[in-house]
């Protein structure tokens, strides 16, 4: 049997979650204000299709994500449903995702519409991590028209089931000390981890809330194998996971490298354009504003050679390589070509 243990190790930390409040629906509003306060909702119009989500006009008719649309038109016949523009949903994804991300310690990205940002310093200046979730909302609002919700607690999960707790629009806080008190009444079913088939497996023991499972039977904990320990942590609000900032691919590359040195300026140029095409394969049509060749000397220093470039413009990777070759004009023993994604500025690699 597991019993309650308070937590307090990381009980010092200050997490933000954020969520969008139905967020494909929200853009369509955003770009047509009209559909504001009428039911709607996001996905396939046919008999068979489901629907992504519906706003919040239209919950109250009890349309919700994954829905059958067939189901959603018999519970609300005035229901407008609007077909998913995922590229659309992308980009204010990124702008929202652009505000949160230029104000914390550390920033994760979860999901289109999700994210956490750990302000255990960055909240200072703000008075508390509640005021400044309040603050990132309205910022948020006023520069992408996308309204979110905001989780404030002391770790991950917390926060995400703080961010659920009031929507739209709410801003919850759960204190360390509250935390139990939160979760006390709160169904396991919102806990990560517990979709219908394991709660239906608590419920036939009797277990429908967190409390049910401060202690867990050994004969439920054996039918829940490994998923017992994470079930019982959860329910006590124990959570230990760092927000880990997911680092964005900055670069796409290829290089060769001989089994001979290359000796030759005119090998060298070659060498790197006939590295185009492979570098065109694993751009798969991103945008990039620099472009750096590499060389490995046969004394094993390396060298680059970078240009403003949008494109693999053979001149401009001839003069590269030309740039790295005179810094030692020894054999090459491997060459690459880089490209630096994106449309920003960068911080040039320094040259050898
Ligand atoms: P959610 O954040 O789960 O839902 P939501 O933003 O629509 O509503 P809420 O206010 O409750 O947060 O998901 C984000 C988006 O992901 C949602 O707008 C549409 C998409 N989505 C699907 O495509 N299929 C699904 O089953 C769910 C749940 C979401
Ligand atoms: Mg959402």
């Amino acid at each position: 049997m597991w019993v309650v243990l308070m937590d307090s190790s990381t009980s010092q930390r200050r997490i933000i979650h954020i969520d969008c409040d139905c967020f494909f629906a929200s853009v369509e509003q955003l770009d047509d204000p009209s559909l504001a306060n009428h039911p709607m909702a996001v996905g396939g119009a046919s008999a068979r299709a489901v629907l992504t989500t519906a706003n919040y006009a239209a919950r109250a008719f009890g349309v919700h994500s994954a829905m059958p649309t067939w189901q959603a038109k018999k519970k609300c016949p005035q229901l407008i449903i609007k077909p998913v523009r995922m590229q659309r949903y992308q980009e204010v994804s990124r702008m929202v995702m652009a505000v949160l991300r230029s104000h914390c310690d550390a920033f994760e990205q979860v999901s289109v519409d999700e994210a956490y940002l750990d302000v255990s310093q960055y909240y200072q200046d703000y008075g508390s991590a509640t005021e400044l979730a309040k603050w990132l909302q309205k910022e948020v609002q006023e520069q992408t028209g996308i309204s979110v919700s905001a989780g404030i607690s002391h770790n991950k999960l917390l926060a995400k089931l703080a961010s659920d707790f009031r929507k739209p629009g709410g801003t919850t806080t759960i204190a360390p000390d509250k935390s139990l008190q939160f979760l006390q009444p709160l169904s396991l079913k919102k806990l990560p981890g517990v979709g219908p088939k394991t709660y239906q497996k608590l419920a036939d023991n009797g277990m429908y809330t967190c409390a049910d499972a401060w202690s867990i039977d050994e004969s439920v904990a054996m039918s829940l194998g490994n998923f017992a320990e994470r079930l019982s942590q959860m329910s006590q609000g124990i959570d230990h996971r760092p927000v880990m900032a997911i680092r964005e691919r900055k670069s796409v590359g290829v290089e060769r490298t001989f089994n001979q040195d290359i000796a030759t300026l005119a090998e060298i140029i070659n060498t790197a354009l006939s590295l185009v095409p492979a570098a065109h394969q694993r751009l798969a049509g991103k945008s990039f504003h620099h472009i750096t060749v590499k060389l490995k000397f046969n004394n094993f220093q390396i060298t680059s050679a970078t240009a403003s470039s949008h494109e693999l413009n053979p001149e401009i990777i001839s003069a590269l390589c030309k740039t790295a070759w005179h810094r030692q004009t020894l054999p090459v023993r491997l060459i690459g070509l880089q490209c630096h994604l994106g449309d920003g500025p960068m911080q040039l690699p320094l040259a050898l």
